[in-house]
């Protein structure tokens, strides 16, 4: 009978820390302790024991009783400690998480942010492509034939005549040769010339060149287009100075600067201790080049005018290095949003 008693009560315990719910629990009460139970059942035949075993065996059974009603409750207790999570239970209290989002490459911003200034002028945005010909890149744009930057050391020729475009210009020939005036352009795209790359230079860069042309069109209307776009690229606060210079396609020519937005002018190392940023070529279209694409220029005027994507973006960001663009390290990229 003792054996019996000890067999089941091992039975018993291992079913109750085997059990996985209180309703699984429920079931063990009743399988050992309920009406019929197996504790119940040893206990109803203790009447057919000799009379010297029964107070003995009695009191064994009902301290075993006792032991799987306190096992039971424990196995509840640790139970209602660790819920049991259904295998698809969606915890709704745990935080969300954002797919990862992609940005633009800092130069794409760049350029789309000059060119968004400008389409609130009126001006529309063209491309054209980046194998061209001499005519294109050089002749028609009145750059003469000894001009250097017509060398093998400033502009990479290809096979017969052509060659990758070293500025944008091109575009804005083409445009004139299928247009007519007026029009107000704006040009991005890559350029190439055969630079040695180091912090401040690369073989391949971006440009973005704007042409105005029409009936009366005047230096002052340059002055105020571009003045309207540095100071809404730059900030209302910056100053703008219009400094004489020299290109082949316009005449007048200027190099325009913009107040340094670092030290408000004062002179700092992004300036060179000047207190001025230079910041774009223009000029009025020079005559020779209206006559290349068979305008009259008795009759039409325009301005033009071009800027480096990487200087800017460089000075707007206050990056140092211009291979930063290219080498398209996630933790320089992930930093333009
Ligand atoms: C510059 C500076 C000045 C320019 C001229 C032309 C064209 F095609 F109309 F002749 N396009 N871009 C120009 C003028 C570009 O970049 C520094």
């Amino acid at each position: 009978m003792l054996d019996k008693i000890n067999a089941l009560e091992a039975e018993a315990k291992g079913e109750i820390k085997a059990a996985g719910d209180s309703k699984a629990l429920d079931d063990l009460r009743t399988k050992y302790l309920g009406r019929k139970g197996l504790v119940t059942e040893l206990l109803g035949t203790i009447a057919s024991l000799p009379p010297e075993d029964k107070p003995r065996l009695g009191k064994e059974l009902n301290a075993l009783k006792t032991r799987l009603d306190e096992t039971l409750r424990s196995r509840q207790t640790e139970l209602s400690r660790s819920p049991v999570i259904p295998k698809d239970f969606a915890d709704l209290t745990l935080p969300g998480f954002s797919p990862p989002s992609g940005s633009k490459h800092p130069l794409t911003k760049t350029i789309d942010d000059i060119c968004s200034i400008f389409l609130g002028m009126g001006f529309k945005v063209v491309e054209g492509p980046e194998i061209e010909t001499e005519f294109y890149n050089f002749e028609a744009l009145n750059i003469a034939l000894d001009h250097p930057s017509r060398d093998a050391f400033d502009t990479f020729y290809i096979k017969n005549q052509y060659l990758l475009r070293s500025h944008t210009s091109p575009v804005q020939v083409r445009f004139m040769e299928t247009e007519k005036p007026p029009f107000k352009i704006i040009v991005p795209g890559r350029v190439y010339r055969p630079d040695a790359v180091d912090a401040s230079h690369s073989f391949m860069f971006h440009q973005v060149e704007g042409l105005v042309v029409g009936d009366g069109v005047t230096f002052a209307d340059l002055k105020g287009a571009l003045s309207v776009f540095l100071r809404g690229y730059f900030g209302a606060d910056v100053k703008v100075r219009f400094r004489p210079h020299y290109f082949p396609f316009t005449e007048p020519s200027a190099e325009v600067d913009v107040s340094c937005f670092i030290c408000g002018g004062k002179g700092c190392s992004v300036c060179g201790r000047k207190g001025w940023l230079e910041i774009l070529g223009c000029g009025m279209v020079h005559p020779n080049v209206f006559k290349a694409v068979k305008y009259n220029p008795e009759k039409v005027t325009g301005f033009a005018f071009g800027m480096g994507v990487e200087r800017i973006a460089m000075l707007k960001y206050g990056i140092n290095d211009m291979r930063l663009f290219f080498e398209n390290d996630m933790r320089f990229l992930e930093q333009f949003r």
